[in-house]
């Protein structure tokens, strides 16, 4: 449902080898080549991570020559703008498509009917479903070209239009004109506009009908394909695999069975078997607000054949299985449970990190795992480095290419290479300069774009994300507050100083989220205080430049010193903005969640700023009755932090602002803040000290990126294709 795209001219430039050529023709053409690559929009078609992992795969499987397609929705707006209004954020419209999309080529050629609502029939005992509307998908395809350009792979997003066929027709003639302009109304709805929620349940109609179009062009395409070159759709398996990324696409399986059952004739066992032969599930979230469930009315509504499918499937698990303890099942209260669903009809389901796997395993599925042993396995996430380092940083990227010799994009374990120069005074220099270059080019930016002034010699202390209660910017923004006092107490630090630290975040809220709404404008207000306070101003900033995108992201990454990865643990299930700053030679603080275990494994625990309760320890800490409270209490800092946000020390206007956030923090604190804060702070100080000792601190940044080739999407990928696609490169 979600690719995060970015920008694609100059990564398409670096990938076919002409980056550095066509900068320098339109130099001699006295045009520039930022100046133009600038003006492209910025695709957003996905919320956060998961769309943004899922345009780094397809990016490794056009440079691995894995042949594949990318199936997604067209949307006409993709994720919301984000501006700020004295602090509270504005969601307006985005627009990718107001200006000529040149990588976007139309197929008509390439479309196909997907219907909903109706009913089904019983004609001669075979199930017909004889759907209420209709609605054209039909095909705009954008290359996707993989580094060296020896291969090319296809983005195809599917645009709905309303049918202009018998049917629509019939009823018109029959008089019933607003039914025939209800296909219309649908029609227009389903690709106008990307759900801006992330992670968080939509129960909406318009929800599942969306994914049932993106399921049923992309299932009937495939099906296409695969029947121009062969007859017997039983060798299905062996050519074809489909990943359902997440549950979205979940009715995949269900929309296969049917097209194999109604339409080819296939009795139900045979339909099933190579149904799950072809299906593979990658799960993206552990949070039980956004497992996907679909009430049974509603299917019944929208998809009555599917619900009937999805009712047998259900039966035959435990034909397959066995009998079942109660409770266990594809539906229950009343609904549809999209990840069971996924489940049963893939061979193989996958976390997106070690530790996720294992909670996948533990606390999402105990009981499909135990009656179906061996399908869950891991793939751990990556990025890739053609975007995230070579586009992103040209000055590093051009210093690992003197300093480990060509080759490193495709093949990222080099980069290990570069420990061998540890000791190396030129290297180390050029290394440095490498991330003032970046400092520099990210306040340039900056003091343009929004008329921020940061100094460019403090450290760059970054946090950017989706906003979330899970990944805490809130703790974040609270020890930044801590920070302030400090200073404010004791401005020379009893003699030794203050490091100077510019504390970035950058992200949106979902719309009808309000407690993130609430600590991003807890953010803005108290950067507010902080940047205009003649005492603090050169030793502390808080920066939080809006709207938040792929483009932005690759100007902030490169200039950062300290990533910040602090979310609740067990609640990230990867993470992958973690590998692309440890990629650019910042240093973690972080929480044993996601990919950082995995990241701390390799960089060495010794380069790694770790805090915090562990997954265990924060489901035992929940259980105890008022932990936030006697968190608080025992803690000096955090109490005064608390204290200036009540006494309305940054809402001078509204001292009531922040009640709700404060109440929330003392009396129930599921996230965890309260409980982990001086454990944060500690973990704080540990960087205060590396970071006084510059020789010290840019060795770990240097062993840091060093170890990152293992977070290569290109490793994530092979993966795929070995464990669970069983494909090989095609050239
Ligand atoms: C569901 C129903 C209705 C509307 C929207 C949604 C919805 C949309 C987006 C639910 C979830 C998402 C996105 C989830 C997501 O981005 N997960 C992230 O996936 C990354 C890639 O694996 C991980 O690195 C992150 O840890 C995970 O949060």
């Amino acid at each position: 449902m979600e690719f995060l795209i970015g920008r694609l001219l100059e990564d398409a430039a670096i990938n076919l080898g002409l980056r550095d050529v066509v900068e320098e023709v339109l130099d001699g053409l006295g045009l520039s080549f930022t100046a133009l690559t600038e003006d492209e929009p910025d695709a957003a078609l996905g919320n956060g991570g998961l769309g943004r992992l899922a345009t780094c795969y397809m990016e490794s499987m056009a440079t691995l020559a894995c042949p594949a397609v990318g199936y997604g929705l067209r949307y006409e707006h993709g994720l919301f703008r984000q501006s700020f209004d004295h602090g509270r954020q504005i969601e307006t419209p985005e627009d990718w498509l107001a200006t000529e999309a040149p990588w976007n080529f139309t197929r008509p050629e390439s479309s196909y009917g997907v219907g909903f609502g109706g009913s089904v029939e019983d004609v001669e005992g075979r199930p017909v479903w004889r759907p209420r509307a209709r609605v054209r998908a039909t095909a705009h395809d954008t290359p996707v070209v993989g580094y060296g350009g020896k291969w090319a792979n296809t983005l195809r997003l599917w645009a709905a239009m309303p049918t202009a066929d018998l049917f629509d027709l019939e009823r018109f003639n029959a008089g019933d004109i607003v039914a025939a302009s209800n296909h219309e109304a649908l029609a227009r709805a389903l690709s106008r506009v990307l759900y801006p929620s992330d992670s968080t349940e939509e129960g909406k109609e318009l929800r599942l009908s969306q994914e049932y179009f993106l399921t049923s062009a992309s299932v009937q395409d495939i099906l296409r394909r695969y029947l121009t070159d062969h007859t017997d759709l039983t060798g299905l398996p062996d050519r074809v695999a489909i990943q359902m990324n997440d549950t979205h696409p979940a009715i995949a399986g269900p929309e296969l069975i049917r097209l194999l059952v109604d339409d080819h004739g296939f009795a139900f066992d045979t339909a099933a078997d190579l149904t799950t032969g072809v299906l593979g599930y990658t799960n993206h979230t552990l949070l039980p607000e956004a497992l996907e469930r679909w009430s049974v009315g509603l299917m019944q509504k929208v998809l009555p054949r599917h619900l009937q499918i999805i009712e047998r499937l259900d039966s035959r698990e435990i034909e397959i299985a066995g009998p079942r303890p109660d409770g266990v099942g594809l539906i229950g209260d009343g609904a549809v449970k999209m990840g069971d669903v996924a489940f049963v009809t893939s061979h193989r389901i996958n976390g997106v990190s070690a530790l996720h796997t294992e909670l996948v395993q533990r606390d999402l599925f105990p009981v499909l795992d135990r009656r179906h042993p061996g399908r869950i396995l891991n793939v751990t996430n990556g990025v890739t480095p053609r975007r995230w380092l070579k586009l992103a940083n040209r000055p590093l990227a051009r210093l690992v290419t003197d300093t480990v010799g060509e080759g490193w994009e495709t093949d990222l374990d080099r980069l290990s290479d570069l420990e061998r120069h540890l000791d190396d005074p030129g290297f180390l220099e050029a290394f440095g300069e490498t991330k003032h270059l970046a400092k520099q080019r990210l306040t340039q930016w900056l003091d343009d774009r929004f008329d921020i002034s940061v100094p460019t010699g403090a450290l760059y202390d970054i946090q950017v994300k989706r906003q979330h209660e899970y990944k805490r910017q809130l703790m974040n923004i609270l020890w930044t507050i801590a920070r302030w006092q400090r200073i404010r107490r004791d401005p020379d630090n009893g003699g030794q100083g203050w490091v100077p630290r510019v504390k970035i975040f950058g992200g949106k809220a979902a719309a009808s989220y309000r407690a993130a709404k609430d600590i991003i404008r807890l953010i803005n207000d108290v950067a507010e205080v902080v940047n205009n306070d003649p005492v603090t101003r050169d030793l502390l900033r808080v920066v939080y430049p809006p709207n938040y995108d792929v483009s932005m992201a690759e100007k902030l990454i490169p200039a950062a010193d300290l990533s910040e990865q602090i979310s609740t643990a067990g609640m990230e299930a990867s993470g992958t903005g973690n590998m692309k700053f440890a990629l650019n030679g910042a240093l973690t603080v972080g929480t044993l969640d996601g990919a950082n275990v995995e990241i701390r494994d390799h960089v060495g625990a010794e380069n790694f700023f770790l805090f915090g309760l562990t997954a265990d320890e924060v489901v035992e800490r929940r259980g105890v009755p008022g932990h936030a409270r006697a968190a608080i209490e025992d803690s000096q800092a955090l109490r005064d932090v608390l204290q200036a946000v009540a006494e309305g020390t940054f809402s001078p206007d509204d001292h009531h602002r922040y009640d709700s956030l404060l109440d929330n923090m003392w009396n129930n604190d599921w996230f965890l803040v309260a409980s982990d804060f001086d454990s944060y702070d500690a973990a704080q100080s540990e960087v205060d000290r590396v970071y006084r000792d510059p020789a010290l601190w840019q060795r770990r940044s240097v062993i840091n990126m060093s170890r990152m080739g293992y977070f290569s999407s290109d490793r994530s990928i092979r993966e795929y294709m070995a464990k669970i696609w069983d494909v090989l490169p095609v050239v």
